[in-house]
């Protein structure tokens, strides 16, 4: 008998950004659906789709967040940020003050997320690229320069209503994010923080617990359950060195 054990999906949350009307829900729609829809109305506060993907053979269940971009939904958007695994900061290419609202957007996250900007999985995606070029307000040089500025070295163009990169723009955002825990995964073992199952285990007094190591949720725990989630999303804050340069080009 072969040993053919179904492989587990890891589940990433992703949540998408940007201005009011840029085609965040279009995008998603999208990638999601396959549809599009011309006339989509305002998403008010957060909506959230789920979507499996396999990548590299690593099968993946993305928890897509579309956010309201309107200001007047702030309070409504900014408790979904944390735990966020990927961010999509998205703009209009026919639109330039989209991108000029890009800071903000990368801001309002970081605060409300409480990641490291230099380990999160930031990706820039510019929509609408279908529109005749006499309309288009951004040029590509002019975002690689802002990108270059915050360190986010994923940039990629779309368009939702031609169906155009829609899917790259998420693989994108995974790739990086697979990078990202590799840059922490080496971070962890560099200062001896993991635990080798290879090597023989040395019980180690510990408060007694009914699970028997101790180390199943009970406040002796912590420092496991810190590295933990810091494997899973490479980008949450930890009390760690400084990373390794990671502004990597995919
Ligand atoms: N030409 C073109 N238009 C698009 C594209 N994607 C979206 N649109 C148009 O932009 C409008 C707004 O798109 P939405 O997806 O609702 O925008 P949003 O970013 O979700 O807006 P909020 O929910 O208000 O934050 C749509 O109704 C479409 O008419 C695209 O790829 N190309
Ligand atoms: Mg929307």
């Amino acid at each position: 008998m072969t040993n053919m054990r179904p492989q587990k999906s890891k589940l990433l949350k992703v949540v998408i950004l940007g201005d009011g009307g840029v085609g965040k829900s279009a995008l998603l729609t999208r990638f999601v659906s396959n549809r599009y829809e011309e006339n989509n109305f305002h998403t008010i506060g957060v909506e959230f789709m789920n979507k499996d993907i396999v990548v590299e053979g690593e099968r993946y269940t993305l928890q897509i967040w579309d956010t309201a971009g309107q200001e007047r939904f702030r309070a409504l958007r900014t408790p979904f940020y944390r735990g966020s695994d990927i961010c999509l900061l998205c703009y209009a290419l026919d639109d330039r003050d989209s991108l000029n609202g890009l800071d903000l957007w990368r801001n309002e996250f970081l605060n409300y997320a409480d990641v490291d900007p230099e380990k999160f999985p930031f990706i820039v995606v510019g929509n609408k690229n279908d529109i005749p070029p006499q309309k288009r307000q951004v040029s590509y040089e002019r975002v690689q320069q802002w990108c270059a500025d915050q360190k986010i070295a994923s940039h990629i163009e779309t368009s939702s209503k031609a169906a155009t990169n829609v899917t790259d723009a998420f693989i994108l955002g995974l790739r990086q994010w697979r990078h990202m825990e590799c840059v922490a995964e080496a971070e962890l073992r560099q200062q001896g923080d993991t635990i080798d199952l290879t090597r023989p285990i040395r019980l180690v007094q510990r408060r007694i617990c009914c699970t028997g190591g101790g180390g199943g949720g009970g406040q002796d725990g912590d420092a496991d359950n810190d590295s933990d989630a810091a494997m899973r999303s490479p980008g949450k804050k930890r009390n760690a060195a400084k990373a390794p340069a990671t502004n990597y080009r995919l």
